[in-house]
């Protein structure tokens, strides 16, 4: 010990800033000391032991050193010997901790100190740590190469409980790999949830064992002629684990009683009589199709389906789309939404609508996703609802970011990466009180997108600014603040070879 003592004490760090590393999101509060935590092969991790979910985290935190460094971390063996510096992931249960996902770090020479009441809240905040962790070692420090961390101390918690994307699987199909990856990126930024687009017109993307027409039938297309797909039961089982194993909750949709073409082509006794007549659908039209409202059969048909994926879905809740019913008859769409909402009960999930299913009397603990009505927020607000903002002009991943974009539609506008970013969730519906805000997504329709290459081109770079938009303090967020840590994400983005539109507003920081 005394040998190594010397040693740490040998160690001349450069002057730090722990408050001008390039975090996003921005942490709450951040408080520099000026000196250093050296990590290098003589680092260990150690977690609670209170919480068995606790050394997860430090595997996790261990396997992101190893692709980010090189350097192999022990998580809770390494030998006393060689134990020069530690990093402590402390299950703690400080009044300061507010929130499940709040976290502390507590940055020193020889230490590092996580405290968190959760899991969760451990996991956000060693992906802060990860972000501190330098792209470079510094050789010169000591005679191994050292990864100089900042010192100081990082306050942080989330401003909204639901942080979110969405993919549209539907419109053209990802796979299972495509999936994962976004779900990497998401959890780097500290997004909580992944909404799954899983049904439209064109196309049925999840196996349903009592109806296996829907995917045999209606998993075989896509916009544009493609062969479609879907998620076996199984697959979705392991998307479903992959981003439990990152704290992000899978959101199921299965859009009705409009977007369900593939579904009544599959099983026509679902098809609506003043719907389109079901065909093989690859454009891209919208509001043509329709469940009938008043048939038992439907309902027993969907007690099926939204029995078997609620089983198969460990989050509280279920989607049941609800957007763009155009030629359901007002009454026959509001007995739909109302009845459906009793089976999403039935299976013991908590209801998510796009905003048009205000218009029905839905149970208070359903939770309304505002895309396009500010009104019908407001409604279901009124009625005690919870608000999950992601309004098309704002948060819409699928539109161009300019004229020139090569992929995106452009129905509520362009949105260049500084516009996604420049306005406040909390105040974007006047009258919506605060405390009625779930939180916000960003989703991406995929109409115009493919492959992994095109998806990543529209949610990148925009999804990492409603990661912040999501998690910081309104008042702290400043586009020439943000351009410029955004502008550093080139490192994350290029290790992890995510296609991004070089938007001209930022001036990346290429090599
Ligand atoms: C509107 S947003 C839709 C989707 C389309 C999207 C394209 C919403 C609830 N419905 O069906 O894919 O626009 O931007």
């Amino acid at each position: 010990m005394a040998a190594c003592q010397t040693k740490k004490e040998e160690i001349n760090f450069p002057k730090t800033d722990l408050a001008s590393v390039p975090l996003i999101p921005k942490p709450i509060k951040t408080i520099p000391t000026g000196s250093a935590f050296g990590l290098d092969a003589g680092t260990a991790i150690y977690t609670s032991t209170t919480d068995p979910e606790f050394e997860k985290i430090g595997d996790f935190l261990s396997s992101n050193i190893k692709s980010k460094t090189g350097l192999d971390i022990a998580v809770n063996t390494a030998s006393e010997d060689k134990l020069e510096r530690l990093i402590y992931i402390n299950q703690s249960d400080s009044v300061d901790l507010e929130s499940p996902e709040s976290y502390q770090l507590y940055i020193k020479k020889d230490s590092i100190l996580l405290n968190a009441k959760t899991a969760a809240g451990a996991f956000r905040g060693i992906q802060t740590l990860h972000q501190l962790i330098p792209e470079k070692s510094n050789d010169t420090l000591t005679d191994r190469p050292m990864w100089v961390i900042p010192s100081g101390k990082i306050i942080d918690a989330p401003k909204f409980a639901y942080r979110s994307s969405m993919l549209d699987v539907a419109r053209h199909f990802f796979t299972v790999d495509e999936v994962k990856k976004y779900i990497d990126a998401l959890a780097y930024y500290k997004f909580n949830t992944l909404h799954l687009h899983l049904s439209d017109d064109q196309g049925w993307r999840i196996e349903i064992k009592s109806w296996p027409k829907l995917t045999e039938v209606g998993g075989a297309s896509e916009v544009g002629g493609g062969q479609g797909g879907f998620y076996t039961q199984e697959e979705y089982k392991d998307i479903v684990a992959y981003a439990a194993d990152r704290h992000i909750t899978i959101v199921p949709e299965i859009d009705m009683p409009g977007h369900t073409n593939s579904a009544s082509l599959s099983y026509p006794f679902l098809h609506y009589a003043g719907a389109e007549t079901p065909r093989v659908r690859t454009d891209m039209k919208v509001g043509y199709s329709s469940f009938d409202a008043k048939k038992d059969t439907v309902y027993s048909f969907l007690d099926d389906v939204i029995g078997e994926i609620a089983s198969i879905t460990p989050g509280p809740y279920f989607h049941i789309g609800g957007d763009e019913s155009h030629v359901t008859k007002k009454n026959d769409y509001i007995l739909f939404v109302e009845k459906v909402g009793k089976l999403v009960q039935k299976h013991n999930k908590r209801m998510i609508g796009w905003d048009e299913i205000a218009q029905a009397d839905i149970d208070p603990n359903s939770v309304v996703q505002l895309w396009n009505s500010a009104e019908n927020a407001l409604k279901a607000s009124e009625n005690g609802s919870k608000i999950i903002i992601s309004p098309a002009k704002k948060t819409y991943l699928d539109m161009k970011y300019d004229s020139i974009s090569e992929y995106g539609l452009n129905w509520a506008g362009y949105i260049p990466v500084d516009v996604g970013y420049k306005w406040d969730p909390e105040t974007y519906v006047e009258e919506l009180a605060k405390d009625n805000i779930l939180g916000i997504e960003a989703p991406l329709w995929s109409e115009t997108i493919s492959n992994g290459t095109e998806l990543e081109y529209l949610a990148f770079p925009r999804l990492i600014g409603y990661a912040e938009l999501g998690w910081s303090p309104s008042e702290h967020l400043d586009w020439d603040d943000y351009k410029n840590r955004l502008a550093a994400q080139v490192p994350y983005l290029e290790s992890m070879q995510i296609n991004y539109y070089p938007t001209k507003l930022v001036d990346w920081k290429k090599e």
